[in-house]
């Protein structure tokens, strides 16, 4: 039997012989040689000379306190208070494609309430068969389904219509979160209380105060919308709407209504504020455009980055990002490093799932000079995201919303990024 109590010492034996005997290699500029004695290796250090914490310790885990800047932040000036406001998720910091609930951005409307399981109830009404009324425990017993799906604000990316404004992914593109849920098809609820034929339209309400309601064609309710109660295993955070969300795959975050209450089948759109007066798209000749459910296909390379810069010289760069798609998923991002003129195309972490979130990585050797750095996501429609050129052409500098034009990022050649634009 060999020691177990005594690895690191021959371990920390076998380095120095390594070094004794001048095993220096050339790695190809990832890592260092090993010719000068790193004490990290070669001493022991005062993490390998007491006892740890024991699991009692924290019975709920948060993240490491090293890790503390990987938060939501908000935009003080963006919002008169932070009851009707907007958070953002830190996707400069975070890798991967799920976002974990405790850094995925808030958007509320009258603050976000707390609605206990027992105090929870859901209404079908308007054009069915019969009403119904389901408490939570109803819910758990229908067959229930798991889906990843991305979730992103349509004022995401909202602030850069006229130039480029915020300095950071965060902020930019940080009005999304892509997360595993657990909930009943919508479809099975309104089967249980049976839509009457002249029902084409769900309107959709929340219990806050600002009921948040929006009109949902029938078709779509009838697809892939979720009742969803648990996100990424676990039960949805308060703010992302405890005890029961909707999901509304591939569409506007507006319409994913959370704290669930209310859902009247109905013959025509309600016409609610959420759907009129905002998420409406304004044109370039001053008409704003009905309806922008679907969000189409947009990128972002969240390192490096204005929050996220290049923190070594030149030699192997990992450059990645996040790609996703209202409307199907992602078949191919590619990565320019000199602002659009050449593009290479970038590794997909995984085959693109459909409306979730896909990680892109371009492993390049850098040079160590300034890059204007790029990402293009194309779908499986075959859409190719727009430039934000092209996207103002239709769009004009009016609009709040649904801009998923090409960011990007002007590295200098200290590895500093910083938002611009180039036209
Ligand atoms: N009941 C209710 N649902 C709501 C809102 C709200 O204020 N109240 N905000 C909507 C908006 S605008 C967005 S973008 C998403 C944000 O979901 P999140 O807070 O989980 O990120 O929730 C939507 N659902
Ligand atoms: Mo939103």
């Amino acid at each position: 039997m060999t020691d177990k109590s005594q690895p690191s010492t021959t371990r920390r034996g076998f380095l120095k012989a390594g070094i004794a005997t001048g095993g220096a290699i050339a790695t190809g500029g990832a890592a260092h040689a090993a010719q000068e004695p790193d004490p990290l290796i070669t001493e022991v250090q005062p993490w390998a000379q007491g006892l740890g914490d024991g699991v009692d310790a924290v019975p709920y885990g948060l993240p490491i306190e090293y890790e503390d800047d990987v938060i939501r932040r908000n935009v003080e000036w963006l919002t008169a208070d932070t009851i009707s406001s907007i958070n953002f998720t830190p996707i400069h910091a975070l890798d991967g494609t799920i976002t974990p609930q405790g850094c995925a951005f808030e958007r509320h409307h009258s603050g976000a309430i707390e609605l206990r399981k027992e105090d929870y109830r859901l209404m079908i009404n308007g054009l069915v068969d019969q009403p119904l009324i389901f408490t939570y425990a109803d819910l758990e017993r229908f067959p229930r389904e798991n889906r990843v799906y991305f979730c992103e604000c349509a004022a995401n990316s909202g602030m850069e219509w006229a130039g480029a404004q915020l300095n950071g992914a965060q902020f930019t593109h940080g009005m999304i979160h892509n997360m595993e849920y657990s909930g009943v098809p919508l479809r099975t609820l309104l089967e249980e209380a049976g839509v009457k034929p002249e029902g084409k339209w769900v309107y959709v309400e929340g219990a806050d105060a600002s009921s948040n309601g929006r009109s949902i064609p029938l078709e779509k309710a009838m697809d892939d919308v979720l009742v969803a109660f648990k996100a990424n295993g676990e039960a949805l955070r308060k703010e992302h709407g405890y005890p029961v969300r909707l999901v509304v795959p591939g569409w506007e975050g507006n319409m994913w209504v959370k704290w669930l209450r209310r859902i009247e089948v109905t013959t025509q759109a309600i016409e609610s504020r959420e759907e009129t007066s905002k998420y409406t798209d304004t044109l370039e000749d001053g008409t704003s455009r009905k309806w922008t459910w679907e969000m189409d296909a947009k990128s972002v390379i969240t390192s490096p980055s204005p929050q996220s810069p290049i923190k070594h010289g030149p030699g192997p760069l990992v450059i990645t990002g996040l790609a996703w798609s209202g409307r199907g998923s992602i078949t191919r991002v590619d990565v320019s490093t000199d602002g659009g003129k050449t593009w290479a195309t970038a590794r997909l972490a995984q085959e693109g799932q459909d409306k979730a979130l896909s990680r892109f990585y371009l492993d390049i050797t850098w040079d160590g000079s300034e890059m204007f750095l790029q990402s293009r996501a194309m779908d499986s429609t075959g859409y190719v995201q727009p430039t934000k050129d092209q996207l103002r052409e239709v769009r004009g500098l009016n609009s709040i919303y649904h801009n998923n034009g090409i960011q990007t990022w002007w590295v200098n050649a200290k590895g500093e990024a910083e938002n611009v634009e180039i036209s």
